[in-house]
């Protein structure tokens, strides 16, 4: 820490962004005094991130010194979520905490205690310690599928693992193509490396999404498809590959499992059998074919938003089949392109206590918790019930989906919750107990990047305010009183961070510092997989064996048996019908992260109030204008909200930017009453895009 008895001293200090987002970006931070945080600014040390970082990031002020925070542990006083608490002592919350647990483990078995978590930190310590809790003391287990599972299953389908060329490559490429991520709101250093490819080497930028989002607004090509069609898309596009010779026949037999198989399968998959799945005209599609079997430096940029959907995991597949149809991959600025996990090879043992894992105890669904918390036999495995949480870094009673279930789960008298939160989430209200926790600037922990390729270490910089305490300790407190051991519990931050960096084959913490961070990018023939894929074989599955995709395996689930052998239209979405004939995607807002930032004024400001965006051709028929109230119905529930008239969107979709806390919507109904919960094939997933509604105009 900074001595506070120099007056108003600003120094510049390196951090890491901590928030669920793919860039990680390398920050510069002007600490006031040792105390406060002024100005955020991007780091120019990353290559990647280079200095540039979004808007709601750079005002961290904002948030950081919000009045609102959390500052001390309070115990509720009032009915369940009626939000009255009172200020009660650490010690008090934790023996609190400790025996309620103590008493559903002895009344009901450990599995009846669920620890859960997501990751409003991305931090290693703080994110995964609660692991170390709940395999020693054999708690349920947590699913985690609400982000990554069906985009995931589906890159690694094709490659075998989380890996790709360097992102920086985007660069030097002569075609980038954003596939399902609108990176201007989600991963806003994306943006850079293609302004670099457009001056250097008029590259051409392609955007395929499902609205006109602001990413496709810069596009050269904009593909605006339905959702849940991308798969399609794909196939006519390989179609027309094969078709126009524009398929590299060296890479394919070389690199590839059944290339003639492929082409056979594809024949009948042409533009118009596309165009009547995707909504695209034909000339579209084979423009689009068309430019990327020319540049053959074309980096395919895929994001985790074109996977939501219930055939997710096949549509992700097909895109990055592309690639290996061009041979895409041997090429500087060639390839595609999802998130970078496999190349630091983590091992956290220690953090996450896996010496302790048990293999079985039963993992429970985290997008399932609506269901797991009303008792479904299904989810719960035909085990207990769950009688007591804790959770960490995530705000479910807004961002899971199955909204109903979800509340009149935290509603149950006899269940325990304990929320540990920076801000009073709506999470947080239907707590028990609710502790303060600090931010990333007030503890220590390390990050790696998904979108690029950098381990950093972000120090504590202030001190927390009020009695604010981090994930760790409040994990090993609450260990010891429960009387769960392990050698993580008694070492600190930075000894964790040590210790799983040697682990990891990285060198030390010490070193680590010293060179600010490590760039864990691999050699190019192995980010471009020019020795093969990482399959036995070495080949790029365009046939995959979808039921032993490699490290996504919990059992496969959702309609498994009926996935496509090779890559195809799965029509497995929720298809608009007469009763409910819009198909509602509730993509990200820019000035949220999450339901993170939903708490700073200028975020609140700048996005205004819940909307939902409608063609003005489907509005017109029902009376409806700008600035209504309007009704969104399926057979999970109902949503009143605002309706904004935008001609980019096609007709039939709807877009709700999100996640609006559901107390911002009239009615106090959020947007996930509609997402469902059901597990996308084969290995899980929310299909938070994928959902059939029927619109009217709200009542008044
Ligand atoms: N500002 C902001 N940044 C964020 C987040 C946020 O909420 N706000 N969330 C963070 C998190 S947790 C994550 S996982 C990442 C996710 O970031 P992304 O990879 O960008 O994924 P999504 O945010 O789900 O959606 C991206 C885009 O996919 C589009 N989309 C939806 N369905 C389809 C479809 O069927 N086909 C196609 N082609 N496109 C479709 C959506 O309209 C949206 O524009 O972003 C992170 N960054
Ligand atoms: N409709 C719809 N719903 C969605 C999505 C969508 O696209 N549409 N996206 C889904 C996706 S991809 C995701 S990942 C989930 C994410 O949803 P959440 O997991 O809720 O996401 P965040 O807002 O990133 O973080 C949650 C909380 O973590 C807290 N937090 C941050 N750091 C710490 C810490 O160090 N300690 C503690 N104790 N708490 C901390 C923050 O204050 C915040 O309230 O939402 C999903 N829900
Ligand atoms: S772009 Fe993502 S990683 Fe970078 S500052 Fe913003 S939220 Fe953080
Ligand atoms: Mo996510």
């Amino acid at each position: 820490m900074a001595p506070m008895d120099q007056s108003l001293r600003t120094e510049n200090r390196p951090s890491v962004c901590p928030h669920d987002c793919p860039s990680a970006c390398s920050l510069d931070v002007e600490v006031i005094d040792g105390r406060s945080i002024g100005r955020v600014r991007g780091a120019e040390t990353n290559t990647y991130t280079a200095g540039v970082i979004c808007a709601k990031v750079a005002r961290y002020a904002e948030r950081i010194h919000h009045p609102d925070r959390l500052l001390y542990p309070h115990k509720r006083v009032g009915p369940k979520g009626s939000g009255q608490f009172e200020r009660i002592s650490w010690d008090e919350a934790m023996e609190t905490v400790a025996r309620k647990f103590l008493e559903a483990e002895r009344d009901f078995g450990a599995q009846s205690v669920w620890p859960y978590f997501y990751a409003g930190t991305m931090g290693y310590v703080m994110r995964d310690g609660i692991h170390r809790l709940r395999h020693v003391k054999k708690y349920s287990g947590q699913y985690s599928t609400i982000c990554t599972s069906t985009a995931y299953t589906g890159f690694v389908a094709g490659t075998g693992k989380l890996a790709g060329p360097d992102p920086r490559e985007m660069g030097v490429s002569d075609c980038i193509v954003i596939w399902g991520t609108n990176p201007v709101h989600t991963q806003v250093n994306v943006m850079t490396h293609v302004a670099r490819a457009r001056k250097e080497r008029g590259a051409k930028l392609v955007v395929i999404d499902v609205y006109m989002n602001p990413t496709m607004k810069q596009a050269d090509m904009a593909l605006l498809v339905r959702p849940g069609t991308d798969g399609a898309l794909a196939c006519a596009v390989m179609h027309v590959l094969f078709r126009d010779g524009l398929a590299d026949w060296d890479y394919l037999n070389r690199y590839t499992d059944h290339p003639k198989e492929l082409e056979a399968h594809l024949r009948t998959r042409d533009p118009a059998w596309a165009s009547a799945i995707t909504g695209l005209p034909v000339a579209e599609i084979e423009a689009f074919a068309k430019l990327v079997g020319e540049r053959k430096r074309t980096y395919f940029r895929l994001g985790y938003g074109f996977a939501r959907s219930r055939n997710g995991s096949v549509n992700m597949h097909a895109a990055s089949c592309i690639a290996a149809v061009t041979g895409a991959w041997r090429h500087e600025g060639g390839g595609a392109f999802h998130i970078n996990n496999a190349i630091y090879h983590w091992n956290k043992r220690v953090i996450e206590g896996q010496d302790a894992i048990d293999p079985t105890i039963r993992k429970l669904d985290q997008s399932q918790i609506g269901r797991v918390l009303t008792g479904d036999k299904e989810a719960l495995y035909n085990g207990p019930p769950v009688k007591a949480l804790i959770i960490q870094n995530t705000n479910p009673v807004t961002v899971a989906p199955e909204q109903e279930l979800v509340k009149k789960g935290f509603a149950r008298e006899d269940l325990f919750v304990c929320v540990h939160e920076q801000f009073m989430t709506e999470t947080a209200q239907m707590a028990d107990i609710v502790l303060p926790a600090t931010m990333f600037m007030e503890h220590d922990d390390i990050y790696a990047g998904g979108g690029h390729q950098y381990i950093q270490m972000g120090a504590k910089l202030i001190d927390p305010p009020g009695e604010c305490r981090s994930n760790h300790e409040v994990i090993c407190d609450l260990a010891r009183r429960v009387g769960a051991e392990h050698p993580g519990f008694t070492m600190s931050p930075r000894e964790l961070i040590d210790v799983t960096l040697k682990d990891s084959g990285w060198d030390s913490l010490d070193s680590l510092e010293k060179q600010l961070h490590i760039d864990a990018q691999p050699p190019f023939e192995d980010a471009h997989y020019l020795k093969g894929f990482a399959y036995p074989d070495g080949k790029f599955k365009f046939k995959p064996d979808w039921t032993s995709v490699p490290s996504v395996n919990n059992g496969a689930m959702g309609p498994w048996q009926k996935l496509p052998e090779f890559p195809d239209h799965f029509p497995v979405i929720e298809e608009a019908t007469e009763e409910h004939p819009f198909r509602l995607a509730t993509s990200p807002a820019r000035n949220f992260l999450n339901s993170s930032f939903t708490e700073t004024p200028t975020s609140k400001a700048r996005e205004g109030r819940p909307e939902v965006m409608i063609h003005p051709a489907d509005a017109a028929p029902k009376g409806i204008k700008d600035g209504d109230l309007v009704k969104l119905k399926n057979v999970r529930g109902e949503v009143i909200i605002h309706a904004r008239l935008f001609d980019g969107v096609r007709r039939g979709v709807l877009i709700a930017e999100s996640i609006w806390p559901n107390k911002a919507h009239v009615g106090g109904r959020g947007i996930n009453t509609l997402t469902g919960a059901d597990q996308a094939a084969p290995y899980g997933g929310a299909a938070f895009h994928d959902n059939r509604v029927a619109l009217e105009k709200a009542p008044t």
